[in-house]
């Protein structure tokens, strides 16, 4: 409520939020979380939380009229549709020349994610975060937060016979032909779960097709692991539906937080304003991205410093598509959770996830998400005339990590004799290179805050989501955020408690 004072607020309720708040917690600290989206915790009117990528609807999107879908066309056909505006849980933000998906809710990206949980080769972790000990990441943190998160890998065996990975074993087909590695990429899925979908025991979530709009079963997101045990502690508040606007030092000491409480339509209906004594920016990359640039340029934070808004990168985001041979099908059933990749990082730049493209019919297509190793970094700047942060990516800068993909899908098309597919993104468009689902940067650790993310300028603020990391993780990243979030609030508790 107005005028309450809090030891903690945490803005966002991610994978860095969630961290921070429970370990703020269990050490015996009250914690009230902010979060824009929904809470995510009632069904609709079919009786499910989350809505299915085959039919989305007023759940799918975050304040859009019509559906973003990042596959946008298939055999030619658009597939986006209109729908009511609504504080849906999938943000397609368009940020200048790039759409970064985001989720929206209670539990972050985690509500929408694929749940792939990559740990980085150990010899990529100085190219990530050189200011970082890897030794005490690779022997503490990392391991915390793969168990804290319940990361998982499908069990071989049943990978072999499952249906549903069809598609899976056709990509680790081609890549070995072409003498690629494929290894297989760890989850938070509940694999006995899905084999138990598989069996016809439980209700479908993966074999459902469900991901981007929520999983309704099966996913571990956020909820279900650190916010939890959070909520378990007896002393994590949560607030959905409110968005931080403003954080400035209040004249007592600690800080002056300005929220504003918004309806399902995305219209505020209060603005509250509260003291808190230390301050987690958690909103994600761009959401955090986005404040600290406002709040420096308008004067409510002037003195941080010159690197706020830099290293912003998309992780080397691109999709592409390949035509398969009759002989070769991809199967009509498929997991909605991938479960490998591609290893071509070291030679060619690129590690592609072998995707699934959960149709519901033969489609003899082999989908594929690349992280690519982009050297591109954008800034965020704060434009007083629109009065919004602008991002100054470029589209042309995606062609470095096109390259890079086609390091492994150029040769595997020679070898196999297939094509890349044209239809997805829009007419004869191979190249899914408009999007990033992997944002990173924008308050880099070492550079706008101290090597443990405490912001320069400001004695108890603290930057603890995906901005702190410049731009690439070679992997996919929730993994890494979690980790660093561990690293730093461990030390944020011994030190400035
Ligand atoms: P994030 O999880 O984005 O949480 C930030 C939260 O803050 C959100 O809930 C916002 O609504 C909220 N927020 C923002 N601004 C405000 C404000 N002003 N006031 C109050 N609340 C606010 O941040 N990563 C993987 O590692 N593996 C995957 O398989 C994977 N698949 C993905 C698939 C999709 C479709 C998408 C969109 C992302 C995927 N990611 C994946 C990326 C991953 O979800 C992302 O890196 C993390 O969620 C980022 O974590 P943060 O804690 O930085």
């Amino acid at each position: 409520d107005s005028g309450a004072h809090v030891p903690a607020l945490v803005v966002g309720t991610g994978y860095g939020g969630s961290v921070a708040a429970l370990r703020l917690a269990q050490a015996g600290v009250d914690v009230h979380m902010i979060e824009m989206g929904m809470a995510w915790d009632t069904p609709g009117s079919d009786g499910k939380i989350f809505a299915n990528t085959t039919s989305p609807d007023v759940r799918s999107y975050w304040l859009r009229t019509r559906t973003k879908q990042p596959i946008s066309n298939f055999l030619g056909y658009p597939l986006d549709k209109d729908v009511p505006r609504h504080t849906g849980i999938l943000d397609a933000e368009e940020m200048g020349q790039i759409i970064v998906y985001q989720g929206r809710g209670v539990g972050g990206g985690s509500l929408v994610n694929g749940g792939m949980a990559v740990t980085p080769r150990r010899e990529n972790f100085g190219a990530i975060l050189p200011s970082v000990d890897a030794a005490e990441m690779y022997g503490t943190y990392y391991p915390r937060a793969n168990a804290t998160l319940g990361v998982g890998t499908v069990d071989p065996a049943w990978f072999e016979s499952a249906d549903c990975y069809q598609f899976a074993r056709v990509g680790r087909k081609h890549a070995e032909r072409s003498g690629f590695p494929f290894v297989f990429v760890p989850d938070v899925y509940d694999w006995d779960y899905m084999e138990k979908e598989a069996a016809g025991t439980v209700p479908r979530s993966a074999l459902a097709g469900e991901i981007l709009y929520g999983n309704n079963y099966g996913k571990k997101s956020l909820q279900k692991t650190y916010l939890a045990q959070a909520g378990a502690t007896g002393k994590v508040a949560i607030s959905p539906l409110h968005k931080v606007t403003s954080v400035a030092p209040a004249a007592g000491g600690g800080y002056t937080v300005v929220i504003d409480q918004i309806d399902t339509t995305g219209t505020t209906t209060a603005t509250k304003t509260v003291t808190a004594d230390k301050v987690f920016f958690a909103a994600g990359s761009v959401g955090t991205s986005k404040l600290l640039v406002q709040l420096k340029a308008t004067g409510a934070l002037p003195a941080l410093n010159a690197e706020i808004g830099k290293g912003w990168g998309d992780n080397g985001n691109v999709m592409c598509g390949r035509a398969n041979h009759m002989w070769d099908p991809t199967g009509k059933l498929q997991a909605s959770i991938p479960c490998g990749g591609i290893d071509n990082w070291t030679a060619g730049g690129a590690f592609a996830e072998v995707a699934p493209l959960p149709t519901g019919i033969e489609t003899y297509a082999s989908f594929y998400l690349s992280i690519t190793n982009t050297p591109h970094r954008a800034e965020f700047t704060w434009n007083p005339q629109t009065g919004r942060a602008d991002l100054n990516w470029q589209t042309a800068w995606k062609q470095t990590s096109v390259d890079m993909a086609r390091t492994i899908f150029d040769k595997i098309n020679a070898k196999e004799g297939t094509i890349y597919r044209t239809d997805l993104f829009g007419a004869y468009k191979i190249w899914g290179d408009h999007l990033t689902y992997h944002p990173l940067g924008g308050a880099v650790l070492d550079k706008a805050t101290d090597n443990y993310g405490r912001l320069h300028g400001y004695a108890g603020l603290y930057v603890i989501d995906g901005s702190l990391i410049p731009g690439n993780t070679s992997v996919n990243p929730f993994v890494t955020i979690t980790a660093l979030a561990e690293r730093n609030i461990e030390k944020i508790i011994a030190t400035d408690l």
